[in-house]
């Protein structure tokens, strides 16, 4: 009785240069170890495209990478994002579904920026992309306040344009067609702000629900369920949705094995259920998932725990229903 939900396009990435911790190169394999593949082939029935290769992009980092803005790694990572960004350019272009899994949070400059410009192709510039950006951290530090220089803490900035540069290979090649505008992101699940993001946040007027809004005790919060429909009634019907989730929104009860982790998270339900809000909107064109870091962790099972948290968030995302 399985209805074909089409074609999947999966860029697997092993990149780690947006931030310093090594490991989160390794997610892509583990997650693929876990069963990932098959799930969402059997259980969900996609047709995977691009599935046979992990990439590393090592002909695209230097040997010598100092500074620029203070950026680390800044032409590693602009390069790697942008053959990303054609890569998830190919697929959606194709019609496909785009299924990026991290890497680093970096990644997702190339991951939206290519669904940015497919999207804008394909209705000939009559409609942009919305990003629901599912995070413990805004991400929308600029080179300038940024205080660990780690381009994972960066990529809302540059594909807003709050931040540019016109050096090609320092993101130079981000183009118009390549930005989102700041009035379609929402952010969920926010706890771990820098004051210079705060304030970039409130002077752009975008849209964020913290973990206050989420909270379990609904007096003056939501909840998870009214924040999905706040947050869906902003981007509006009829939009397409770029899902860009960091597994460091999960509590790390359930996601520990994170270069970031902050206490007070999601739970996993709660994540499953925006994922599955997300999903039923019908309007998803691209996913990433980011962040899971299988050599960090406390326990023996950290990271074991955390990869199968990653494989449900992409499941539900991709249209797996409880019933
Ligand atoms: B992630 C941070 F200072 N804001 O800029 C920064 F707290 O992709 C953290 O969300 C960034 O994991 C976290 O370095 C990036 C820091
Ligand atoms: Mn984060
Ligand atoms: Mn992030
Ligand atoms: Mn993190």
């Amino acid at each position: 009785f399985l209805t074909h939900p089409g074609d999947l396009g999966i860029v697997a990435v092993g990149f780690s240069g947006g931030q310093g911790k090594p490991g989160v190169d390794a997610a892509p394999a583990a997650l693929f170890e876990s069963g990932l593949l098959d799930q969402l082939r059997h259980d969900l029935g996609y047709n995977l495209h691009g599935h046979d290769a992990v990439h590393e992009y090592a002909d695209l980092v230097p040997q010598h990478d100092p500074p620029h803005r203070g950026m680390k790694n800044p032409r590693a990572v602009s390069a790697v994002t942008k053959r990303i960004a054609e890569q998830v350019y190919a697929h959606a272009r194709e019609g496909r579904l785009v299924l990026t899994l991290g890497g680093d949070h970096s990644i997702a400059i190339g991951t939206i920026a290519g669904t940015a410009k497919a999207v804008r192709e394909r209705f000939a510039g009559r409609k942009e992309i919305a990003v629901i950006w599912v995070d413990a951290h805004a991400d929308i530090n600029t080179p300038e306040t940024s205080g660990s220089g780690n381009v994972h803490g960066m990529p809302v900035s540059f594909l807003t344009g709050l931040a540019r540069d016109s050096d090609e290979q320092f993101f130079g090649w981000i183009g118009d067609e390549h930005r989102i505008s700041v009035s379609k992101i929402v952010y969920i699940g926010l706890r771990d702000v820098d004051p210079g993001e705060k304030r970039i946040l409130r002077e752009n007027g975008i849209k964020a629900f913290s973990m206050f809004d989420i909270d379990r005790v609904p007096i003056r919060s939501y909840g998870i369920g009214r924040v999905m429909e706040l947050a869906l009634a902003h981007i509006g019907a009829d939009t397409p949705i770029h899902l860009s989730f960091d597994v460091d929104a999960l509590d790390p009860m359930w996601a520990p094995s994170t270069g970031t982790p902050v206490r007070g998270g999601l739970t996993l339900r709660e994540g499953d259920f925006i994922c599955e809000m997300v999903h039923q909107t019908g309007s998803l064109v691209a996913v990433d998932l980011v962040e899971v870091n299988p050599r960090l962790g406390p326990a023996v099972d950290a990271a074991h725990d955390t990869v199968r948290a990653g494989c449900s968030l992409v499941r539900c995302a991709l249209g797996e229903t409880l019933l």
